[in-house]
């Protein structure tokens, strides 16, 4: 590795010159970011090769994380920090006039995901490589990422996100490694000596290719594999394929069939779409993943009567489901195993984590469609289903109801949650609160027949690279005050609550504060052409544009502001910025409608003098990994609004709170827990509880109309929505209203808006109390140490997986 610059600059004018053929002072920035991502390639590439070798010899037990998204985002700062190599390359690049962040900024982003699921993924690839834990992800390399986001005229419009168009540094094909995978076609059946054999006959073969992308653990030379399968035609000289006897249409169509698979990310849909095309990329990634897994151990051990042993697979929600009936298949039909012995060996291999207690969100699909798509998996699901139902006539003889409720097979869909939670040993929540719903509503069934399945493991973010790359400057001043240990130990944080009440140490704070919104404020005058003050406060609510999360109570609060200054305008407020991002699904016309609110209260700010000495009001575009380290460094307070019981965990929330922003938030997720964690006078909470939701929503008794009448600031900016005043067409947001109104307000907004804005009240008190504000501002990073990845895997590991650390 290259301690030294000069050892660096050395190997990356070599690296330049061998990749490009020529001198890097001819080069471009793309070129030379090439050639800085090859030469850590190599470093990395050698640590990969070596971390592989230790897990084979020492025949440790690994687990392998399926998701169908990862969000990584850019990954060569990361790999840079991570293996050690940033300050001699940022000094030996400097050497050269190269300034080390404009190539990063020419790196494409991997966008594989579309919100906290998929970035909770890559967050545990991190974490996982830094405590040397043998851990893998599984998903699927999608040509075409989460779609970049325009705003035209205020309103959302999608483009394709070509992310791979010039290559990517970090990914290694591997077609030495390829597998089939099976769609379609039928199942003879044939008894061989009393033994049932299945032949799958007619079916459409895939050719599975992994790319394989390293994950290289913090100082620790680990480099664990984050294998992402694409879809490819089998090779024409196969004897499966619709080559023979097909005539050219038929082999085009074929190919346009199979490319389809790995080509997009289905972005997260407001009501769960049961597409084809998607259960066909699950099974793919389950049965591509499942394959490779089952290929190498038999390799190390030929059989796979211990495979629970040495094998831990974990579903990152229902989406890799179908793992289960394929494991079912691979020990039965191709092992020769009995049904109880797979059952027992599945059954102790798998774990699952939910993410939603949204029942519109959970996953189940047409029996139809499932048996035409995937004939033998079909079968084998029916005949968990039928030894499942058994069990449970037998255990809840004549409850009809409580067996429907709990069967995997019912009202002709296969319903995804109930099989995750038959076919695995462990299903966890991730929040305190979440898990607690879980056992008690979603999942309360299964939570009274098997009690011990269940567990909580609250969500954790990296603070490698939440903190350590997107605050440098807040990272330096820390380990300044209480040393380097945080890095490698996020607990360690809690150290600087001893300097909490130090005034110096609490300026230096403020001040590297004000240097990120500086930052963000010259990236929004870059992007948008507009300004904004960075001595405002910087108020954030950054995530996927959800109904529930509630971004219109933000705003109908800002409206609210609004009202109140054009009738005072000498109202005592301190000016604040709220700074919107986030991506509506394409086909959630409430959500896109809700962008275009943000933006049409924009544009009433900015045309009212009175309004803009005080408020300002910014959607940023495209919000993606490498915003949000701009917008969460650079925030004071974190918006986390959504409505009780509904936010599973959130993460971002944790982000903010780590960067040293103050959140006002509800009772919802890990909210809960930052909050007892931070203490509850470092947190602005607000709102119903969870208890209070449920309560509405078993009971009844919530009267929107009534709340609104009841309060005429209220009454005022909810008229306001369809009186014309604002600058959009009268009808733009009548939806909104009768949502609201008609509708009885579902997510609680009127409800919950008179409390919300007295918090908000509380928030311009707290923050013009400089010192008590610092202090809170530390408090929060202090305390986010309990919230890192590492704790978080360190607990699956111990808890679910039964996974050790290899220190090599
Ligand atoms: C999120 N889910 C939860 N789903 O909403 C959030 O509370 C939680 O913190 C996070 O998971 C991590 O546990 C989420 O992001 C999706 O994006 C799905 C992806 C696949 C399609 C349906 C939405």
């Amino acid at each position: 590795m290259f301690q030294s610059k000069a050892h660096f600059t050395k190997a990356y004018l070599e690296k330049f010159q061998s990749l490009h053929g020529k001198g890097v002072e001819e080069g471009s920035n793309r070129d030379r970011y090439e050639a800085l991502a090859g030469l850590v390639r190599d470093v990395i590439a050698r640590l990969w090769a070596r971390t592989n070798r230790e897990y084979m010899e020492r025949d440790v037990k690994q687990v392998y994380y399926f998701s169908i998204e990862y969000l990584q985002g850019r990954i060569l700062l990361s790999n840079l920090m991570n293996t050690d190599m940033l300050q001699a390359c940022r000094d030996g690049l400097g050497d050269l006039g190269i300034n080390l962040e404009d190539l990063t900024d020419q790196e494409p982003e991997a966008g594989l995901g579309s919100g906290g699921l998929g970035r909770l993924a890559s967050c545990f690839m991190d974490s996982m490589a830094s405590l040397n834990i043998p851990g893998h992800g599984c998903g699927i390399r999608y040509r075409y990422g989460m779609f970049k986001q325009k705003i035209v005229d205020g309103y959302q419009a999608e483009l394709p996100d070509p992310w791979l168009k010039d290559g990517n540094v970090w990914e290694f094909r591997r077609p030495d490694k390829a597998v089939t995978v099976r769609f379609g076609g039928h199942i003879r059946e044939e008894d061989v000596g009393g033994i049932r054999l299945f032949h799958h006959e007619g079916y459409q073969p895939v050719l599975a290719v992994p790319y394989d992308m390293p994950v290289a653990g913090y100082h620790n030379n680990t480099v664990n594999t984050l294998r992402l399968w694409s879809a490819e035609v089998m090779p024409i000289d196969t004897d499966e394929g619709p080559y023979s006897n097909s005539d050219y249409i038929q082999v085009m169509e074929y190919r346009r069939s199979v490319e389809s698979i790995s080509e997009i990310l289905y972005p997260d849909d407001s009501r769960y779409e049961g597409r084809v095309l998607r259960l066909k990329q699950q099974y793919f990634m389950a049965s591509a993943g499942l394959q490779s897994i089952v290929r190498r151990y038999k390799k190390r051990h030929g059989t796979l009567v211990d495979f629970h042993e040495k094998i831990a697979l974990h579903i990152n929600d229902t989406h890799p489901v179908v793992l289960v009936p394929e494991l079912m298949r691979i020990l039965i039909d191709e092992e020769g195993m009995t049904w109880d012995d797979a059952w027992l060996i599945t059954t102790n291999t798998v774990s699952y984590t939910n993410h939603t207690v949204m029942p519109e969100a959970f996953e189940k699909w047409p029996i139809d469609v499932f048996k035409e798509l995937l004939p033998r998996i079909h079968m084998i699901v029916y005949e968990i289903n039928e030894r499942w139902c058994h069990e449970l006539w037998n255990r809840y003889p004549g409850e009809w109801d409580r067996i429907r409720e709990m069967s995997i097979i019912a009202d002709g869909f296969v319903h995804m949650a109930n099989l995750a939670v038959v076919g695995s040993y462990s299903v966890n929540g991730v929040a305190k609160i979440h898990t607690e719903i879980l056992k008690k509503s979603v999942l309360k069934r299964f939570y009274e027949y098997s009690p011990s399945k269940f567990n909580n493991k609250t969500n954790g973010i990296t603070h490698r690279r939440w903190l350590m790359k997107a605050n440098p400057d807040l990272s330096s001043l820390i380990s300044e005050a209480i040393g380097k240990s945080w890095m490698a130990h996020a607990t360690d944080l809690l150290r600087l609550k001893s300097c909490a009440a130090d005034p110096v140490f609490a300026e230096k704070v403020a001040l590297v504060k004000l240097t990120n919104k500086e930052r963000l404020a010259d990236y929004i005058k870059k992007t948008m052409g507009q300004t904004i003050n960075p001595h405002s406060i910087f108020d954030c609510q950054v995530k996927r544009i959800h109904n529930y999360k509630r971004q219109v109570l933000n705003v109908l609060h800002i409206m609210d502001l609004a009202n109140r200054l054009r009738e005072n305008p000498a109202l005592d407020i301190t000016p604040r910025t709220f700074i919107f991002a986030g991506k509506a699904a394409p086909g959630y016309y409430a959500a896109k409608r809700t962008i275009k609110l943000i933006n049409t209260v924009a544009e009433m700010v900015d045309a009212d003098p009175v309004l803009r000495e005080k408020i300002k009001v910014v959607f940023l575009e495209n919000y993606r990994v490498s915003l949000a380290e701009i917008i969460v460094p650079a925030a004071d307070v974190s918006e986390q609004i959504s409505t009780a019981s509904k936010e599973a965990s959130g993460t971002g929330n944790m982000k903010f709170m780590m960067n040293g922003a103050v959140t006002i938030g509800t009772h919802d997720g890990a909210n809960i827990e930052i909050r007892s964690e931070v203490g509850t006078e470092n947190f602005v909470a607000f709102g119903l509880t969870p208890d209070e939701v449920m309560d509405f929503h078993k009971r009844g008794g919530y009267n929107a109309r009534a709340v609104y009448e009841a309060n005429p600031r209220l009454k005022l900016v909810v008229d306001q929505l369809v009186s014309g005043e604002l600058p959009a067409g009268r009808d733009e947001f009548l939806g909104l209203y009768d949502g609201l109104l008609q509708h009885n307000d579902e997510f609680f907004l009127l409800e919950d808006f008179g409390d919300y804005a007295i918090a908000q009240e509380q928030i311009d008190r707290l923050y013009k109390d400089k010192a008590r504000w610092r202090q809170m501002c530390i408090h929060n990073i202090a305390h986010s140490g309990e919230f890192s990845s590492d704790n978080t895997i360190w607990e699956y590991a111990v808890g679910i997986w039964q996974v050790k650390p290899v220190i090599f």
